[in-house]
């Protein structure tokens, strides 16, 4: 495969950007090799810039549910994008995106919209702070809610301890009040909210985590999580930037029949631009300004171009009968397909999936957390991503990340890459 372009792109690349890249994972330092840099997209294909065509399973990391370039998306851009981008002003688009999200998501009484994932999540933590005036909030190993301070922390000694900082530039202060502890470990989450009884703000999670690879919540574990907030007087946060609108129109919170408080959202309700939202009850969202003593904002909040491309991708998924269970069909065949195919390698993997969410781990043991998905075998993983690679299959360049499945994945894709894998050998 002939990746020239991509080199010499790369190698200028690095010269102006850190590592050549705007976000850490796409440098390919977790596999080796350099990055390839895409020229476009359509359906469930990238192309390069050299030219080679691949499978694609990183999706923009899940925003492109409906496929690349979707018709509708692209032709309400257009129309939108001759009226200028951006005013610094209330728009239409905001309003209908914030009341296509309020009617899918159950218990969404008001909504904020921002820039990413990190900015509702940092708004979403501090806004619980302020609703039950505490400061700690207690996270998740391997959960990841973006990169504001308070988020980078990693466990110290111990099952429920306070975050040390797990990244340069954050100093104990930001940390001193998050409190990580294993996920699908409600035993440690009970220690915790012993140990700090009336300290703590949020239980913030993923509910299904797919930064550690794709880990399902064990049976009882969101259900202990809600328990618990309220014995704690908590609030329970679902950051649901990566399965929001995946895994059900009200996302993981519908898909297990668990209320959150708070709801973080990102990529999908964007449809592939810079979008963020974190929302829940109003009597909890009115406390943000202008409305109450939470300060929050942003320039391009709420811009035309995001609510347009995240209102039709919202709408174009509620207009398509039987959009979901099509994700779940193609889904469970690309997972069967998998299984058989790295049977045949007699090598231990486990494949991890919750709907149009999966994940491959080489191990043998199952992966629930962040321990057991290290104990993956990353040198095979590796080499399992360059095989797949050269076949064609674009997959996320981590062991700690999750393939994304769209609706444009059909099945002379999954069997390219059921074949693909079937063919990798040692
Ligand atoms: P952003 O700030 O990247 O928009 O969102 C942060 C975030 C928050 N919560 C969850 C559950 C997330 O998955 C993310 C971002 N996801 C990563 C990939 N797993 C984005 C890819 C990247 O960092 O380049």
């Amino acid at each position: 495969m002939k990746t020239q372009r991509s080199e010499e792109l790369f190698a200028k690349a690095c010269r102006l950007l850190p590592g050549g890249v705007n976000s850490p994972v796409r440098s390919f330092k977790a596999v080796g090799g350099h990055p390839l840099f895409i020229r476009s997209a359509q359906g469930a294909i990238l192309q390069d810039e050299d030219g080679n065509t691949y499978i694609d399973y990183v999706g923009s990391w899940g925003p492109m549910i409906l496929g690349h370039a979707h018709p509708a998306v692209t032709a309400a851009l257009q129309e939108a994008v001759v009226q200028s981008v951006s005013f610094g002003a209330p728009v239409e688009a905001e309003m209908r995106l914030a009341e296509v999200i309020t009617r899918m998501v159950p218990g969404m009484g008001k909504i904020r919209m921002v820039n990413s994932g990190t900015e509702a999540c940092m708004s979403a933590v501090r806004l619980a702070r302020a609703f039950t005036r505490k400061s700690k909030i207690l996270k998740f190993e391997g959960c990841y809610h973006g990169h504001a301070d308070a988020f980078l922390v990693k466990a110290g000694s111990g099952m429920s301890t306070l975050g040390i900082p797990n990244a340069a530039g954050v100093p104990p202060a930001a940390v001193q009040d998050t409190i990580i502890v294993p996920f699908n470990n409600l035993k440690a989450v009970e220690r915790a909210v012993d140990a700090y009884k009336n300290e703590i703000a949020a239980i913030i999670t993923e509910p299904v985590a797919g930064n550690m690879g794709c880990i399902a919540p064990a049976e009882h574990f969101l259900a202990g999580l809600r328990h618990l907030c309220d014995e704690a007087g908590a609030l329970l946060i679902f950051d649901e930037v990566m399965t929001g609108f995946r895994l059900a129109p009200g996302g993981a919170a519908e898909r297990f029949g668990i209320q959150p408080d708070l709801f973080t959202f990102g990529k999908i309700i964007g449809g592939g631009l810079p979008v963020g939202a974190y929302g829940g009850r109003a009597e909890i969202m009115d406390l943000v300004a202008p409305v109450g003593p939470v300060y929050q904002a942003g320039t391009l909040s709420g811009n035309p171009l995001a609510m347009t491309a995240g209102f039709v991708t919202l709408q174009v998924i509620r207009q398509t009968p039987g959009f979901y269970e099509k994700l779940e069909e193609q889904s469970h065949y690309l997972e069967s397909g998998l299984r058989e195919a790295l049977g045949a390698l007699s090598v231990p993997f486990q494949i991890n999936r919750v709907g149009s969410m999966l994940s491959v781990h080489f191990t043998e043991k199952p992966v629930m957390d962040f321990a057991s998905a290290r104990e993956g075998d990353n040198v095979f993983f590796r080499k399992f991503f360059h095989h797949m690679l050269q076949a064609g299959i674009y997959l996320p360049p981590s062991p700690y990340e999750a393939w994304f499945v769209s609706a444009l994945h059909e099945r002379e894709h999954l069997d390219r890459t059921i074949a693909a894998a079937a063919s990798f050998r040692l």
